[in-house]
């Protein structure tokens, strides 16, 4: 098992909603820790680049419309699996599937409003993280109450 870090975005509905400090309550109530936050406003251009998978699909003009329509809360968040974790934590892309427990099926009912961004894998999540911040926007807070949270074999 290995300590991870993802890319997490509450998109703007969560923004709009007043429902950031909701989302970022049920991440720390798992136990995994912030190491980076900020509000931004994402652009076409940062759209393209965060989304480049999707660039040429048919609903890309709507999700670019959406995801640059107001600000977004960045964060990088840092735990044993914690890209796994956070996917778990989310639920599916489309809140209506989304089983209740998590946080798009507790709190959405749409497939673009869907509340938070969380990397996907690996690869994705370096790559984020590097597109939102730079490294000294980072901060791992000394591990205090790890021992409480995980087992050492778990990190
Ligand atoms: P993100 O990347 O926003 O966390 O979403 P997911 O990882 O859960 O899902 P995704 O990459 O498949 O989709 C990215 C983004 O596009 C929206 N979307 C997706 C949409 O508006 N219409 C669609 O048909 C699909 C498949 C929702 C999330």
């Amino acid at each position: 098992m290995a300590l991870e870090r993802t890319l997490i975005l509450a998109k703007p509905d969560a923004v709009q909603r007043r429902l950031v400090g909701r989302i970022v309550t049920r991440i720390e109530d798992k136990g995994l820790s912030l190491v980076g936050m900020k509000m931004l406003q994402v652009t076409p251009e940062l759209s393209r680049q965060h989304y480049a998978e999707h660039v040429n699909k048919p609903f890309y003009p709507d999700l670019e419309a959406f995801i640059t329509s107001g600000p977004v809360v960045a964060m990088v968040v840092e735990g044993p699996e914690a890209i796994a974790v956070m996917r778990t934590l989310m639920g599916k892309t489309n809140a209506r599937e989304s089983a209740p427990g998590t946080i798009r099926g507790d709190l959405g009912a749409s497939r673009q409003m869907n509340l938070i961004h969380g990397s996907d894998g690996p690869e994705a999540a370096k790559r984020e993280i590097a597109t939102y911040f730079r490294e000294n926007e980072l901060v791992s807070a000394p591990g205090m109450l790890a021992a409480a949270l995980w087992a050492k074999e778990e990190e």
